[in-house]
């Protein structure tokens, strides 16, 4: 199904309409941030310790699902980064899914069949979907969206800290992880992210699009070790206690229904139209706009009107 889904096939869609009432269940993690800081490791660590048997957890995890758009991941064979042994661990656990998808286009961001593909694997009943992307900017504000938990992953000494402030990724950050814990300037780059947390959060005073009521945690891990990892999945876990005790977890699931109905009515009545029209207006028109001589929105008019629409 997730190959249907991946190649646009209809089936694909059809499938997923099978599966949806059953969805809704799984708690979707998307982990971001810039190549190189550590994510593919990470989540793998995170993957290991949602498989550990927890007293101390609420609920048994069940299985691990994990989709990594990354054109780098070390998950498409080859070679193997990080720890090898404890990578193998997790590929060897029948219980942990894990799928590597190509991002379309630029590097970074979302492939547009990705949400489709966190829904299938969270309608065949997978307790955790975890998403690894690349983060170049507008990536973050994407998987916010798409996930119910954002981790964004920051390492010591890249000046990832200043960037991440400038960019705003930190208003995507449900959990903020800097990772490499074991490479010198680790503390600086918890206290920068602390202190722009609590300048910037709503909770402080200003704007952003974050819940006022979570005050994103800045934590440290080593994910070669798996040192800090469990502290990330008691957050995790924390954080989806918080959704769905405030309500939020519904107002997620509401805006992110509105969205998707509106993207693909928006590519489906394009596309209907474009078919019934007839491709040779639309170049006609391209090459008049192209040219100067009409303007974008009179292409459009021209089209409504000849449509009746
Ligand atoms: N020293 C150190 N290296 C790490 C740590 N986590 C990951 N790495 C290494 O950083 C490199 C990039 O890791 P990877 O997980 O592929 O990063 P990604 O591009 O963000 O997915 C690999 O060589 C990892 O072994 C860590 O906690 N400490
Ligand atoms: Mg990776």
């Amino acid at each position: 199904l997730l190959s249907l889904i991946e190649a646009e096939d209809p089936a694909g869609q059809l499938g997923l309409m099978a599966l949806y009432p059953y969805t809704g269940r799984a708690h979707l993690v998307g982990v971001t941030g810039a190549p190189g800081t550590g994510k593919s490791t990470l989540v793998n660590q995170i993957a290991l310790e949602l498989r550990k048997p927890a007293s101390d957890r609420l609920a048994d995890a069940g299985r691990v699902g994990v989709i990594a758009v990354d054109p780098s991941s070390p998950f498409t064979g080859g070679a193997i980064l990080g720890d090898r042994i404890r990578m193998r661990e997790v590929a060897q656990d029948p219980a942990v899914f894990i799928r590597s998808m190509a991002t379309r286009g630029e590097l970074g961001g979302l492939a547009p069949t990705t949400g489709s593909m966190a829904q299938a694997l969270d309608g065949a009943g997978f307790g955790h979907v975890l998403i690894e992307t690349v983060g170049a900017g507008q990536a973050e504000v994407e998987i916010a969206r798409m996930a119910q938990s954002t981790v964004v992953v920051e390492a010591p000494g890249m000046g990832d800290e200043i960037q991440a402030i400038k960019a705003g990724i930190l208003e995507a950050a449900d959990i903020v992880v800097v990772n490499k814990a074991d490479l010198p300037g680790a503390e600086e780059t918890v206290r920068a992210l602390r202190t722009a947390i609590n300048l910037g959060h709503p909770g402080a005073g200003r704007g952003g699009n974050a819940d006022p009521m979570w005050v994103p945690p800045v934590l440290r891990t080593t994910a070669t070790t798996g040192e800090g990892v469990p502290d990330v999945v008691e957050a995790l876990a924390r954080h989806y206690r918080h959704l769905r005790e405030t309500g939020m977890l519904l107002v997620r699931e509401r805006e992110r229904a509105r969205r998707e109905i509106s993207a693909r009515l928006r590519e489906q009545l394009l596309a209907r139209f474009l078919r019934r029209k007839g491709n040779g207006t639309l170049e006609d028109l391209v090459e008049q706009v192209a040219g100067r001589r009409l303007s974008p929105q009179a292409a459009v008019d021209q089209m409504l009107d000849e449509a009746g629409a």
